[in-house]
């Protein structure tokens, strides 16, 4: 069966096609083999197994043009086991995928050079040891923290089906696109790909497709030490259409249980394909030896005999390989993607509105008029809960951006996160229209699902408690390095769900996310704070957002007595100033501790002592303010300073410096009534006043 390439070479009779498909694969094999060789680390043997499904897949069967990579109707490939990346590098660069820059303009250059290939895992090779979105066209998802890219999917496949249902007309099908994702072992024991697989399976998403490598291997040996589940049995019970491929080198076989798949409908496909890691190694194959280090020289000789490959070659790209794929998927995905553009012509004279969406959309732009109708709040000494604004600043919101979605793990109510305007629905099987997502208890999956809608250029937002962000961390970290312009709405921001305890009170989580890079962290003060927050977060383009809202009621500040809350939009502003603008003492808050502050700062004022209350919502927008603006806050000779913040102390002293004080939290919270807590952890005015006096080392005096 195998066929050198110097005899494809040199041979004057044409192969047939299936020596071109044998010739593609190896291929595929080889530029895996080698790069893994002379970087001196990576995955050899998955690539080597995988290469046929690999091939299969896009010389076959996506529809996907080479040629603009971003196209908005074309299948989506994900690489679940992202350490096989070399797969991805040999089939972009194969079929000269062009590369995109950051405003989506096509470039001349191809998305993965042989050179990239050659440099494979080193700095600024467009071939780096994982699958990078926006840093190489052509990968749809970034990979690598096993089980992520299969619950991406999931996203993926809710965005297709609503995309359709929104935009399809009658004779114009403008979404109708597949979605597959390639995993393996580690992949299927994470516990996100089972949460995504069961929200995948209710929703009944018969657009998409994993296909599982099942090698028996990962990298501490054989999975008869780890996995030994009835992994059919499991994928049946999710209510996925259950295939098995027995030979991972049947491309006919592959190629048939696609087309199963493409006849589906009302579920999943799940195909488990049985594979040689290693193919090709006789001494690796089947061993986890082939999972996480070069094969060495000598292996990788008698693989590429095995293949009937020039043993010398390196780095070798036959001719006829690029014709093959040129003359498959480049010819396929060409002319699906010229039937697609003047369909699209018709469509945009037919529906220009309609059209006209998908273009902002595509370019992650906002319609005009997206702010229209935000409320202003009056002020209010009882006040609105931040969760409670949130809710209603969401719904205008949705109303004046058709594509922005989204929804909370079964605490829609508790969070205010749902949609609750005339025709806004659910997004159940049976109606993908709906814009209210039920994730269930599954935030982990939610926060990858809402990746999965990003990366499909929809507007999405998740909500649950601010606690269990811990339970989504993982995908909100993939957020980031994505940059994608995802919200993460979390309420229950500090101990205002009081008598829940201190397994439902956050600590230390404003402080890790405030380490996140890229990430933009909200706590708003009042409601006016949450319209701004919003506004602000509206219009970020490439970078998450996450809200930390309170649970509890939070005074509305008069405006016309402080600051307006536009203020946001630097990050942190001056809310209440010491007359004249010099104060003694500057007071820092962010969320609900900032009308404590306020509260403070009269006490002071009545005692003569001048202080300033700067309210400080995000840190990381300030610190994106020059620092003239930055002085102007907090002024460097002011250094008696307090920051009140009911959450970990961690970090605070970047903005109170050695001489100031920081009142949070040392210890975990604890189950009972708020103002008991408030009292209990020194949450309170007469503690900020008395932290002032001690540290302006003056006494207690009666107002004048
Ligand atoms: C969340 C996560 N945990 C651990 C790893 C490290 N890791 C990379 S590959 C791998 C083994 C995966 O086995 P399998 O999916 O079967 O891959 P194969 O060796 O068969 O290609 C592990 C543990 C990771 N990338 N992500
Ligand atoms: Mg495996």
């Amino acid at each position: 069966m195998s066929v050198t390439a110097s005899r494809s070479a040199a041979s004057p009779r044409p192969m047939t096609t299936a020596q071109l498909d044998q010739l593609s694969i190896n291929c595929i094999r080889t530029l895996s083999i080698d790069a893994v060789q002379q970087a001196k680390s990576g995955h050899p043997g998955t690539p080597m197994a995988l290469a046929p499904l690999v091939y299969t897949l896009w010389n076959r069967v996506l529809r996907f043009d080479p040629q603009d990579p971003i196209w908005p109707n074309r299948d989506r490939f994900v690489l679940s086991n992202g350490h096989a990346s070399m797969l991805l590098w040999s089939v972009l660069h194969l079929t000269g995928t062009r590369a995109v820059n950051a405003d989506y303009e096509r470039l001349g250059q191809p998305a993965v050079s042989l050179d990239d290939i050659r440099r494979f895992r080193q700095l600024s090779s467009k071939a780096p040891g994982h699958p990078e979105y926006h840093w190489v066209s052509g990968v749809e998802v970034t990979t690598g923290p096993l089980g992520q890219g299969v619950a991406d999917s999931v996203g993926m496949a809710i965005a297709e089906a609503w995309l359709a249902a929104r935009y399809n007309r009658p004779g114009f099908e403008i979404f109708g696109y597949n979605i597959y994702a390639v995993c393996g072992d580690g992949d299927m024991m994470e516990g996100v790909s089972s949460e995504a697989a069961s929200l995948a399976g209710h929703l009944a998403l018969d657009n998409l497709c994993w296909i599982y490598d099942n090698n028996r291997i990962s990298i501490d040996g054989s999975t008869r030490i780890t996995f030994t589940e009835d992994i059919a049995a499991r994928f049946m019970g999710y209510g996925w259409n259950v295939l098995r491929v027995g030979d991972a080198n049947d491309i006919e076989r592959i190629e048939g249980a696609i087309d199963i798949f493409h006849k589906t409908h009302g579920r999943p496909t799940f195909v488990i394909l049985d594979s040689h890691i290693g193919y090709g190694a006789p001494h690796k194959q089947d061993t986890a030896l082939a999972h996480g280090e070069p094969l060495g020289e000598d292996e990788v000789r008698l693989a590429k005999r095995d293949y009937g490959w020039p043993e010398d070659a390196k780095f070798l790209v036959p001719d006829a390989v690029r014709a093959h794929f040129a003359a498959g998927i480049g010819a396929r995905g060409g002319e699906a993607r010229g039937r697609w553009t003047e369909l699209f012509a018709d469509y945009r004279a037919k529906y220009p509105e309609l059209a006209t969406e998908i273009d902002l959309m595509q370019r992650r732009e906002l319609p005009a008029g997206w702010d229209r109708g935000l409320p202003v709040f009056p002020a209010d000494p009882k006040g609105i809960a931040g969760r409670e604004a949130s809710g209603k600043v969401l719904n205008v919101l949705a109303q004046n951006i058709p594509w922005l979605l989204g929804g909370s793990a079964d605490l829609a109510s508790s969070t205010r996160a749902a949609l609750t305007f005339e025709g806004a629905g659910d997004f159940q099987p049976g109606t993908p229209a709906g814009r209210n997502i039920h994730f269930g208890v599954r935030e982990h999956a939610m926060a990858a699902t809402v990746n999965g809608l990003a990366l499909s250029k929809l507007r999405a937002f998740a909500a649950t408690f601010f606690i269990f962000s811990d339970y989504a961390r993982p995908a909100i970290r993939l957020s980031s390095m994505m940059e994608l312009p995802t919200i993460f709405i979390f309420t229950h921001d500090a101990m205002g769900d009081g008598e829940d305890g201190p397994t439902h009170q956050p600590v230390e989580q404003l402080a890790s996310f405030r380490a996140e890079p890229g990430l933009v962290l909200l706590r708003p003060c009042d409601a006016n704070e949450v319209v701004e927050a919003y506004r602000h977060v509206m219009q970020l383009r490439h970078q998450p957002a996450l809200l930390a809202l309170s649970r509890q009621p939070l005074p509305t500040l008069d405006r016309s007595r402080y600051a307006s809350a536009s203020g946001l939009a630097q990050g942190a502003y001056v809310l209440a100033d010491a007359p004249g603008g010099t104060p003694d003492v500057i007071l820092i808050a962010s969320g609900s501790e900032v009308s404590l502050c306020v509260d403070a700062h009269e006490e002071l004022a009545a005692e003569g002592i001048r202080a300033r209350v700067v309210s400080m919502p995000s840190w990381d927008i300030f610190e994106r303010q020059n620092q003239a603006y930055r002085d102007s806050v907090l002024p460097p000779d002011v250094t008696a300073r307090v920051a009140v913040e009911q959450a970990s102390t961690f970090g605070w002293e970047r903005y109170v410096g050695p001489s100031g004080r920081i009142m949070g939290m040392n210890t975990f919270g604890a189950s009972a009534p708020l103002k008991e807590l408030q009292r209990k952890f020194g949450f309170e005015p007469e503690r900020v006043t008395e932290i002032v006096r001690q540290l302006l080392g003056k006494r207690k005096t009666t107002a004048r």
